[in-house]
Protein backbone atom coordinates (compact mmCIF):
# COMPACT_ATOMS: atom_id res chain seq x y z
CA UNK A 1 0.00 0.00 0.00
CA UNK A 2 1.06 3.54 -0.39
CA UNK A 3 1.72 5.81 2.24
CA UNK A 4 -1.98 7.89 1.89
CA UNK A 5 -3.44 4.14 0.86
CA UNK A 6 -1.93 3.27 4.91
CA UNK A 7 -2.96 6.79 6.27
CA UNK A 8 -6.63 6.09 4.97
CA UNK A 9 -6.28 2.29 6.41
CA UNK A 10 -5.85 3.66 9.70
CA UNK A 11 -9.12 5.13 9.94
CA UNK A 12 -11.09 2.74 8.09
CA UNK A 13 -9.94 0.37 10.54
CA UNK A 14 -9.86 1.78 12.95
CA UNK A 15 -6.39 1.28 14.97
CA UNK A 16 -3.23 3.43 15.91
CA UNK A 17 -1.16 0.73 15.26
CA UNK A 18 1.58 2.23 13.17
CA UNK A 19 -0.73 5.57 12.49
CA UNK A 20 1.85 7.59 14.00
CA UNK A 21 4.79 6.62 12.63
CA UNK A 22 3.77 6.47 8.72
CA UNK A 23 2.32 10.06 9.89
CA UNK A 24 5.85 10.95 10.97
CA UNK A 25 7.25 9.55 7.40
CA UNK A 26 4.48 11.85 5.49
CA UNK A 27 5.87 14.87 7.87
CA UNK A 28 9.81 13.84 7.44
CA UNK A 29 8.48 13.75 3.33
CA UNK A 30 7.17 17.49 3.26
CA UNK A 31 3.76 17.32 3.86
CA UNK A 32 1.91 19.71 5.43
CA UNK A 33 -0.19 18.46 8.36
CA UNK A 34 -3.62 19.91 7.33
CA UNK A 35 -2.75 18.37 3.77
CA UNK A 36 -3.05 14.95 5.98
CA UNK A 37 -5.87 15.91 7.46
CA UNK A 38 -8.13 16.94 4.67
CA UNK A 39 -6.51 14.10 2.29
CA UNK A 40 -5.86 10.60 3.29
CA UNK A 41 -6.99 11.06 6.57
CA UNK A 42 -10.64 12.63 5.10
CA UNK A 43 -10.60 10.42 2.45
CA UNK A 44 -11.07 7.47 5.16
CA UNK A 45 -13.75 8.91 7.56
CA UNK A 46 -15.00 9.59 4.07
CA UNK A 47 -15.36 5.84 3.68
CA UNK A 48 -16.25 5.11 7.33
CA UNK A 49 -19.28 7.51 6.84
CA UNK A 50 -19.91 5.63 3.06
CA UNK A 51 -19.52 1.52 5.21
CA UNK A 52 -21.56 2.83 8.11
CA UNK A 53 -24.48 3.99 5.44
CA UNK A 54 -24.55 0.35 4.27
CA UNK A 55 -24.49 -1.10 7.99
CA UNK A 56 -21.07 -2.39 7.48
CA UNK A 57 -19.91 -0.67 10.09
CA UNK A 58 -21.51 -0.54 13.73
CA UNK A 59 -21.59 2.53 15.76
CA UNK A 60 -18.39 1.10 17.87
CA UNK A 61 -16.89 0.71 14.78
CA UNK A 62 -16.92 3.89 14.06
CA UNK A 63 -16.15 5.44 17.09
CA UNK A 64 -12.47 3.67 16.91
CA UNK A 65 -12.44 5.27 13.47
CA UNK A 66 -13.01 8.69 15.13
CA UNK A 67 -10.05 7.71 18.08
CA UNK A 68 -7.83 7.02 15.31
CA UNK A 69 -8.65 10.36 13.78
CA UNK A 70 -8.43 12.44 16.91
CA UNK A 71 -5.23 10.75 17.71
CA UNK A 72 -3.54 11.11 14.54
CA UNK A 73 -5.11 15.02 14.56
CA UNK A 74 -3.35 15.24 17.64
CA UNK A 75 -0.27 14.16 16.63
CA UNK A 76 -0.30 16.58 13.83
CA UNK A 77 -1.04 19.37 16.15
CA UNK A 78 2.21 20.42 17.44
CA UNK A 79 3.42 20.78 13.61
CA UNK A 80 0.86 22.84 12.07
CA UNK A 81 1.81 26.52 11.44
CA UNK A 82 0.89 29.11 14.02
CA UNK A 83 0.90 32.19 12.31
CA UNK A 84 -0.21 35.28 14.30
CA UNK A 85 0.60 35.19 18.18
CA UNK A 86 -1.26 38.46 18.43
CA UNK A 87 -4.90 37.73 19.52
CA UNK A 88 -7.33 38.38 17.61
CA UNK A 89 -10.81 37.62 18.97
CA UNK A 90 -12.30 35.39 21.05
CA UNK A 91 -14.67 32.62 19.95
CA UNK A 92 -16.72 30.86 21.80
CA UNK A 93 -17.21 27.38 20.26
CA UNK A 94 -20.07 24.31 20.62
CA UNK A 95 -21.83 21.32 19.07
CA UNK A 96 -25.21 22.37 18.97
CA UNK A 97 -27.69 19.90 20.94
CA UNK A 98 -28.58 16.12 20.36
CA UNK A 99 -25.60 16.01 18.54
CA UNK A 100 -22.04 14.56 19.93
CA UNK A 101 -19.99 14.74 16.68
CA UNK A 102 -16.91 16.88 17.72
CA UNK A 103 -14.19 16.00 15.19
CA UNK A 104 -14.87 19.17 12.75
CA UNK A 105 -15.46 21.18 15.43
CA UNK A 106 -11.93 20.57 17.55
CA UNK A 107 -10.15 21.20 13.99
CA UNK A 108 -11.46 24.22 14.24
CA UNK A 109 -10.29 24.42 17.37
CA UNK A 110 -7.09 24.16 16.54
CA UNK A 111 -6.83 26.24 13.18
CA UNK A 112 -8.31 29.02 14.83
CA UNK A 113 -6.26 28.74 18.36
CA UNK A 114 -3.15 28.03 15.48
CA UNK A 115 -4.09 31.38 13.74
CA UNK A 116 -4.34 33.85 16.86
CA UNK A 117 -7.88 33.37 18.41
CA UNK A 118 -8.55 32.72 21.71
CA UNK A 119 -10.91 29.59 22.02
CA UNK A 120 -13.67 28.87 24.60
CA UNK A 121 -14.73 25.10 23.32
CA UNK A 122 -17.77 24.26 24.88
CA UNK A 123 -17.74 20.58 23.64
CA UNK A 124 -20.91 19.12 21.95
CA UNK A 125 -24.62 18.48 22.38
CA UNK A 126 -24.89 21.91 23.87
CA UNK A 127 -28.22 23.42 24.70
CA UNK A 128 -29.20 27.12 23.69
CA UNK A 129 -29.40 28.10 27.92
CA UNK A 130 -26.10 26.74 28.39
CA UNK A 131 -24.64 28.67 25.11
CA UNK A 132 -26.32 31.73 26.44
CA UNK A 133 -24.84 31.28 29.73
CA UNK A 134 -21.80 30.76 29.02
CA UNK A 135 -22.03 33.35 25.51
CA UNK A 136 -22.49 36.24 28.73
CA UNK A 137 -20.00 34.80 30.97
CA UNK A 138 -17.10 34.78 28.36
CA UNK A 139 -18.28 37.67 25.87
CA UNK A 140 -16.83 36.33 22.50
CA UNK A 141 -16.57 38.38 19.42
CA UNK A 142 -18.01 35.35 17.87
CA UNK A 143 -20.18 32.46 17.73
CA UNK A 144 -19.09 29.09 16.50
CA UNK A 145 -21.72 26.36 16.18
CA UNK A 146 -20.92 22.88 14.47
CA UNK A 147 -23.69 20.35 13.75
CA UNK A 148 -23.30 17.03 11.27
CA UNK A 149 -26.54 15.72 11.30
CA UNK A 150 -29.40 16.99 9.53
CA UNK A 151 -31.26 17.69 12.41
CA UNK A 152 -28.84 19.60 13.82
CA UNK A 153 -29.19 22.25 11.13
CA UNK A 154 -32.75 22.87 12.09
CA UNK A 155 -31.04 22.79 15.76
CA UNK A 156 -29.50 25.87 14.35
CA UNK A 157 -32.11 27.76 13.47
CA UNK A 158 -34.01 27.28 16.88
CA UNK A 159 -30.15 27.63 18.59
CA UNK A 160 -30.48 31.24 16.77
CA UNK A 161 -33.96 32.01 17.85
CA UNK A 162 -32.99 31.42 21.02
CA UNK A 163 -29.30 33.76 20.93
CA UNK A 164 -31.91 36.63 19.58
CA UNK A 165 -34.43 36.35 22.34
CA UNK A 166 -31.30 36.89 24.37
CA UNK A 167 -30.65 39.89 23.53
CA UNK A 168 -27.41 38.40 21.53
CA UNK A 169 -26.69 39.40 18.11
CA UNK A 170 -22.45 38.92 17.62
CA UNK A 171 -21.55 36.54 14.32
CA UNK A 172 -22.19 33.31 13.71
CA UNK A 173 -20.21 31.52 12.03
CA UNK A 174 -21.76 27.72 11.51
CA UNK A 175 -20.40 24.57 10.10
CA UNK A 176 -21.08 20.76 9.48
CA UNK A 177 -21.86 18.30 7.00
CA UNK A 178 -25.63 18.36 7.49
CA UNK A 179 -25.44 22.13 6.61
CA UNK A 180 -25.23 24.37 3.49
CA UNK A 181 -24.90 27.82 2.76
CA UNK A 182 -28.45 28.24 1.52
CA UNK A 183 -30.12 26.54 3.99
CA UNK A 184 -28.06 29.12 6.22
CA UNK A 185 -29.30 32.06 4.47
CA UNK A 186 -32.32 31.10 4.10
CA UNK A 187 -33.01 29.60 7.40
CA UNK A 188 -30.26 30.40 10.23
CA UNK A 189 -30.05 34.51 9.00
CA UNK A 190 -33.23 35.12 9.05
CA UNK A 191 -34.06 33.97 12.40
CA UNK A 192 -31.03 36.27 14.03
CA UNK A 193 -30.58 39.84 14.45
CA UNK A 194 -26.71 39.83 13.75
CA UNK A 195 -24.68 37.81 10.93
CA UNK A 196 -24.49 34.46 10.43
CA UNK A 197 -21.56 33.13 8.17
CA UNK A 198 -21.34 29.50 6.72
CA UNK A 199 -18.01 27.73 6.49
CA UNK A 200 -17.85 24.84 4.32
CA UNK A 201 -14.51 23.72 6.17
CA UNK A 202 -12.50 24.39 8.96
CA UNK A 203 -9.97 26.69 6.64
CA UNK A 204 -13.13 28.86 5.39
CA UNK A 205 -14.05 29.60 8.79
CA UNK A 206 -10.44 31.04 9.56
CA UNK A 207 -10.79 32.73 6.47
CA UNK A 208 -14.48 33.78 7.35
CA UNK A 209 -13.41 35.36 10.57
CA UNK A 210 -10.39 36.51 9.92
CA UNK A 211 -11.95 38.98 7.45
CA UNK A 212 -14.27 39.85 10.40
CA UNK A 213 -11.50 40.68 12.41
CA UNK A 214 -9.72 43.45 10.06
CO1 LIG B 1 -22.06 9.78 13.00
N1 LIG B 1 -23.15 10.25 11.47
N2 LIG B 1 -23.65 9.26 14.00
N3 LIG B 1 -20.83 9.24 14.40
N4 LIG B 1 -20.68 10.03 11.75
C1 LIG B 1 -22.49 10.86 10.33
C2 LIG B 1 -22.50 12.39 10.44
C3 LIG B 1 -23.36 10.32 9.12
C4 LIG B 1 -23.36 11.23 7.89
C5 LIG B 1 -22.88 8.90 8.79
C6 LIG B 1 -23.71 8.21 7.71
O1 LIG B 1 -24.79 7.75 7.96
N5 LIG B 1 -23.23 8.15 6.51
C7 LIG B 1 -24.77 10.21 9.79
C8 LIG B 1 -25.64 11.48 9.73
C9 LIG B 1 -26.92 11.27 8.95
C10 LIG B 1 -27.68 12.52 8.87
O2 LIG B 1 -28.24 13.02 9.81
N6 LIG B 1 -27.68 13.05 7.67
C11 LIG B 1 -24.41 9.86 11.21
C12 LIG B 1 -25.26 9.23 12.13
C13 LIG B 1 -26.59 8.76 11.58
C14 LIG B 1 -24.91 9.01 13.49
C15 LIG B 1 -25.77 8.40 14.60
C16 LIG B 1 -27.25 8.82 14.61
C17 LIG B 1 -25.62 6.87 14.49
C18 LIG B 1 -26.44 6.04 15.48
O3 LIG B 1 -26.31 6.17 16.67
N7 LIG B 1 -27.30 5.23 14.92
C19 LIG B 1 -25.03 8.86 15.87
C20 LIG B 1 -25.54 10.23 16.32
C21 LIG B 1 -25.16 10.57 17.70
C22 LIG B 1 -25.54 12.02 18.02
O4 LIG B 1 -24.86 12.93 17.56
N8 LIG B 1 -26.61 12.20 18.75
C23 LIG B 1 -23.63 8.97 15.35
C24 LIG B 1 -22.52 8.79 16.13
C25 LIG B 1 -21.22 8.86 15.66
C26 LIG B 1 -19.99 8.48 16.51
C27 LIG B 1 -20.13 8.90 17.97
C28 LIG B 1 -19.81 6.97 16.44
C29 LIG B 1 -18.83 9.17 15.69
C30 LIG B 1 -18.47 10.58 16.20
C31 LIG B 1 -17.32 10.61 17.17
C32 LIG B 1 -16.86 12.01 17.45
O5 LIG B 1 -17.11 12.97 16.72
N9 LIG B 1 -16.19 12.13 18.56
C33 LIG B 1 -19.47 9.33 14.31
C34 LIG B 1 -18.72 9.62 13.13
C35 LIG B 1 -17.22 9.57 13.26
C36 LIG B 1 -19.35 9.92 11.89
C37 LIG B 1 -18.70 10.13 10.50
C38 LIG B 1 -18.32 8.74 9.97
C39 LIG B 1 -17.47 11.02 10.43
C40 LIG B 1 -17.64 12.42 11.02
C41 LIG B 1 -16.29 13.10 11.14
O6 LIG B 1 -15.72 13.17 12.21
N10 LIG B 1 -15.74 13.57 10.02
C42 LIG B 1 -19.89 10.81 9.70
C43 LIG B 1 -19.86 10.49 8.20
C44 LIG B 1 -19.03 11.50 7.44
O7 LIG B 1 -19.02 12.68 7.76
N11 LIG B 1 -18.38 11.04 6.42
C45 LIG B 1 -21.06 10.47 10.53
C46 LIG B 1 -14.43 14.22 9.99
C47 LIG B 1 -14.59 15.71 10.36
C48 LIG B 1 -13.22 16.42 10.28
O8 LIG B 1 -15.46 16.29 9.42
O9 LIG B 1 -17.10 17.01 11.23
O10 LIG B 1 -17.73 17.12 8.77
P1 LIG B 1 -16.70 17.20 9.82
O11 LIG B 1 -16.06 18.69 9.79
C49 LIG B 1 -15.70 19.28 8.58
C50 LIG B 1 -16.78 20.21 8.02
O12 LIG B 1 -18.08 19.73 8.21
C51 LIG B 1 -16.49 21.52 8.68
O13 LIG B 1 -15.07 21.52 8.82
C52 LIG B 1 -14.56 20.20 8.87
C53 LIG B 1 -13.47 20.03 7.81
O14 LIG B 1 -12.49 21.00 7.87
N12 LIG B 1 -17.07 21.87 9.97
C54 LIG B 1 -17.08 23.18 10.40
C55 LIG B 1 -17.63 21.13 10.93
N13 LIG B 1 -18.01 21.88 11.96
C56 LIG B 1 -17.68 23.15 11.66
C57 LIG B 1 -17.86 24.32 12.38
C58 LIG B 1 -17.41 25.51 11.81
C59 LIG B 1 -16.81 25.51 10.55
C60 LIG B 1 -16.63 24.35 9.83
O15 LIG B 1 -17.52 26.69 12.41
C61 LIG B 1 -17.99 26.78 13.74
Amino acid sequence: LTLEERLANYIVEGTKQGLFDDLQIALDEGWKPLDVINGPLMSGMDEVGRLFNNNELIVAEVLQSAESMKAAVSYLEPHMEQRDVKKKGKVVLATVKGDVHDIGKNLVEIILANNGFEIVNLGINIRSDELIRQVKEHKPDIIGLSGLLVKSAQQMVTTAEDLKAAGIHMPILVGGAALTRKFTDTRISPSYEGLVLYASDAMNGLDLVNRLQH
